[in-house]
Formats: C-alpha cells, structure tokens, sequence
C-alpha cells in the first residue's frame, strides 16, 4: 500500500486527538502546503509569500463559501528542514471535532490527500531524514509507557542504535574488502592463511557485540511491556491486600474469607520508571469449589508470562503441604518470598521456610497493612530486581521482532563466515556469507530492499497525523 504512496502529492491529517483540548493541530506535507495556506489563510499583519520557519496569527476563511471558520496560528516550513523534508504547513486550531473537521475538509477541497496512518513518517523516511530504525523509534516514543521506555525510543530516535549499526556496517565492509584483496592477489600468493587479523576482526568486532546486543535486547522488551510482577500464595494470605498497598487503591476486594479473589486482577504502577505490571491472584489450595478451582488455573496459566513472582506466606499461621506445593510450581521461576502479616504473632520462623522448603531465594517479612513496611518492600524490588535490570539495559536497545529476526539470520551468517574462515575455505564462499550479512544490516537500517509489507506493517501501527 504504502509503497504506491511515492507520488508526488499533498497530504493532509488531523495530527491531535480529536476531542475536548486546548487547541487541534491540522499538519499538511507536501508540494501544494504553501499554495494551499495561501488559499485558505487569512493572516491578521503578515503578506504573502510567508517565511519559513516562522508563527503566523490569522484567520482560516473557507475559499467557496468566504466564511471565516476559526482563529489560528499557522506555520509554515519550507523545504528540506522539516519532518518530513516536504514544505509542510501546521494550522494550530481551537480543538473540538467539528472545528478540525470543517477545517479538514476545507484543505481537503484545496487539493491535498487524506493521509495514511504514519505517512508523514514514512515520507520522513522516504526522503532520508529518518533510517528505518528511527522511524521505529517514533512509535515506541508515542507508545512509551514509563519514563525508561520513553528514554531508550529517544535514544533510539537520536541515531544511536543506527549509530551501532552504521559502525558495524563499516567493519563489515573492511572485513570484506581485505578478503576481496585476498581473492585477487590470490593467484600471487602462495599460502592462502587468512590473516588472524580478519578472523580477529570478525569476532571482537561483529559477532560479539551483535550477540550481546540481542542478549541486552530481551530485558528492552521487559522495559517496554513493563515487569510482569504475579502476587502468588494460598489464600487468605493479603495477596489482594499488597496489591491494593502497592497501587494505592483499593483495586481488589479484600475480605477475611479465604477464596475472595477468584479472577486474575492486573493493574500498573511505576518504580524507578519502569512500569510493573502486577498481577494478583486466585489463592491456591487444593480444596475450592468450581468457579475457585478455575480461578486457581487462571492464576497458575498467568505466572507463566511473569517475569518476577512474589511468593506470599501468612507467617500468622503454621506452615502447609499446600505451601510445599505453591513452591513446586514457581520453583523454576525468579521468585521472592514475603512473609506476610508481620504485625501478628508468627506460628513459625523464617528460618523454618529454608528448613523445610530447602530455598535460597531472598525473603522479606513485611505487613501489607502497615506503610512503611511496603516502601520496605518496593525497596527491596529496587535492590534485589530492578537495579539489575537498569543495568542491563543502560545500554540497551530496543530490539523489536523485525531486529530480532533480521540479527539472527545475521549472526548465521557471520558464524558461517567465522568457521570457514577457521577452517581455511576458499575466501569466495567465505565472502559470500558476508554479501549476505551485510544485507540483513543495510534492511535493518532500512537502507536495501525492505519488502514493502514490512514497511506497511512498521507503518500502519502509527496514527492518522503521525
Ligand atoms: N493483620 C494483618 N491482616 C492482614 C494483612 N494482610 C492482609 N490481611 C487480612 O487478611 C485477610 C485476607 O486478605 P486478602 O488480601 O483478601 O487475602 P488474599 O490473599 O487476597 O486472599 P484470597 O483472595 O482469598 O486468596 C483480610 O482480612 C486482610 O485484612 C497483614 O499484613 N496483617
Ligand atoms: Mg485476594
């Protein structure tokens, strides 16, 4: 679809939400933005032509009918230094949506298109303003949901992932052009060992830090979809209790019946900037009646995509089998146990949770009805979670499925190369391998040949405006 879209015309879109605002922005890119402007705008000191860059304050009037439809401030931005590298015009309008629409319309009769969704990005790629990974960039940018996603997509948007890529790209292309040399010198040579140097090369500086960074990669994918945070234990326990403290509202019923929750209950909160996702559940217990039973499947379906699980324990009460087997399904998981109802007499001590249990993960004793105590536990998070997990992505990047796929066939072909080179094959098959890599890097990049129902698929998630 979009890739028909190369014409030559004018478009248009509302680039707000339409809705209840302050003011609506209608963005118009393209050849005819300034002829159009010039039809529709009514300046209240300024002459035509309009200079670029600059806020204009006037009227928009309908050319047919002569009426004048809203007060503005327009802008108008010649050609190339604009997002999108076209003459684009920006009419800051009151918002509401029969303000916007009447306004779209009228540019609509002037002779400019209805936008696609991200086709102002698209054009900003097309014209080579943006590499593919930055028009990516914008999209996580607007889908950020914490402060931490929202500092890597701008990272990204400000060229240091395609920064990396470009530098790999380049020893990429070093490493090709010695062995090309060793292709046509070859007849003169006599020993045709690879210098150690080129197989060096293409260790230290393309198949390790590329498999790194798919590695770092995983913990971004953490960061944007937020930790999965899964509140487990039997019930009765103040499972729904430390969810409620966490958020700060009363979000589940608690009561002092045990099997109150029986449904999987998600909300978010952010620590540190990063988006928790935390999940409470169902009790576990081997004796629950039917609708129990299914919420206790549900409970043990969702610890599956969790990434971190608070085990909780009443240390009120004395321990149970049905605790022995709460462990048995989370045991292969990260987990943390918090004992819970610390402000009441405890039946056991911690130290019988090893004892008993055999386990070395990290336990906190806190009251989910005291304060103080679930600050001691986000805390707690920070120490024992979330600082590794900056760390790891202090330099991530965000890797998303096209990178991830696109990396692997890279990474294969690379260790082909690497093993033929080890092997001492003949540098033709070796630089075959290499031509192939260096492809996967220039689409990453968007530079070569990205099919265009890719790029349809990168683009469409944007919005109208985008
Ligand atoms: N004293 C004390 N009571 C608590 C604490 N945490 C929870 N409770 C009480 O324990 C009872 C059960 O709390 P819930 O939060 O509903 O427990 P749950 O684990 O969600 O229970 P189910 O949904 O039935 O699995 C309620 O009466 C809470 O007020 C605590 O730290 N101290
Ligand atoms: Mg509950």
């Amino acid at each position: 679809m979009l890739k028909d879209l190369l014409a030559e015309d004018t478009i248009c879109a509302i680039a707000t939400p339409v809705g209840l605002g302050g003011i609506g922005i209608i963005r118009i890119s393209g050849k005819e933005s300034c002829n159009i402007a010039e039809q529709i705008f009514l300046p209240s000191q300024a002459k035509f032509p309009l200079k670029s860059h600059r806020l204009y304050h006037g009227w928009i009037r309908d050319p047919e009918s002569g009426e004048l439809v809203d007060e503005v401030l327009l802008s108008f931005m010649k050609a190339p230094r604009t997002y999108t590298k076209e003459d684009v015009v920006e009419i800051n309008c009151h918002s509401g949506y029969a303000v916007l629409n009447t306004l779209l319309k009228i540019v609509l009769k002037c002779g400019a298109r209805m936008a696609d969704p991200g086709e102002f990005t698209y054009r900003a790629f097309l014209n080579g303003r943006i590499d593919l990974l930055q028009a990516e960039a914008v999209l996580e940018l607007v889908e950020s949901k914490s402060e931490k996603a929202l500092k890597l997509a701008k990272n990204q948007l400000k060229g240091n992932y395609s920064e990396l890529v470009a530098k790999w790209l380049d020893s990429l292309n070093n490493v090709i052009s010695l062995l090309e040399a060793s292709v046509d010198f070859s007849e003169d040579v006599e020993d045709e060992n690879f210098s150690p140097s080129v197989v060096e090369q293409l260790k230290s500086e393309l198949i390790d830090p590329i498999a790194d960074l798919v590695k770092r990669g995983s913990s971004f994918q953490i960061i944007k979809e937020g930790v999965k945070l899964a509140l487990v234990g039997k019930p009765n326990v103040g499972k729904s209790s430390l969810l409620n403290a966490l958020l700060n509202k009363e979000r589940a019923i608690v009561t002092e019946y045990a099997g109150t929750t029986r449904d999987v209950i998600e909300d978010t909160f952010v620590l540190d900037g990063i988006l928790i996702r935390v999940v409470d559940t169902a009790g576990i217990r081997k004796k629950a009646d039917y609708i129990e039973k299914i919420g206790i499947e549900k409970a043990v379906e969702s610890l599956k995509e969790a990434n971190l699980i608070l085990w909780l324990i009443d240390i009120s009460v004395p321990l149970t089998e049905e605790d022995e087997q709460i462990f048995q399904i989370i045991k292969d998981k990260r987990f943390f146990v918090v004992l819970n109802k610390a402000d009441l007499t405890p039946a056991f001590d911690e130290g019988e949770i090893e004892r008993r249990l055999k386990i070395k993960e990290p336990v906190i004793k806190i009251s989910a009805i005291i304060r103080d105590d679930v600050e001691r536990l986000k805390n707690f998070l920070r120490e024992h979670y979330l600082r590794m997990l900056v760390d790891e992505t202090s330099e991530a990047i965000a890797i998303n499925d096209r990178h991830r796929e696109l990396f692997s066939s890279l990474l294969n072909f690379l260790g082909n190369a690497y093993q033929m080179l080890i092997e001492n094959r003949y540098p033709e098959l070796v630089l075959y391998e290499l031509y192939q890599a260096k492809k996967e890097l220039e689409k990453i990049l968007g530079k070569c040949e990205v099919p265009s129902d890719i790029l349809d698929r990168i683009f469409s998630r944007f919005c109208i405006g985008k």
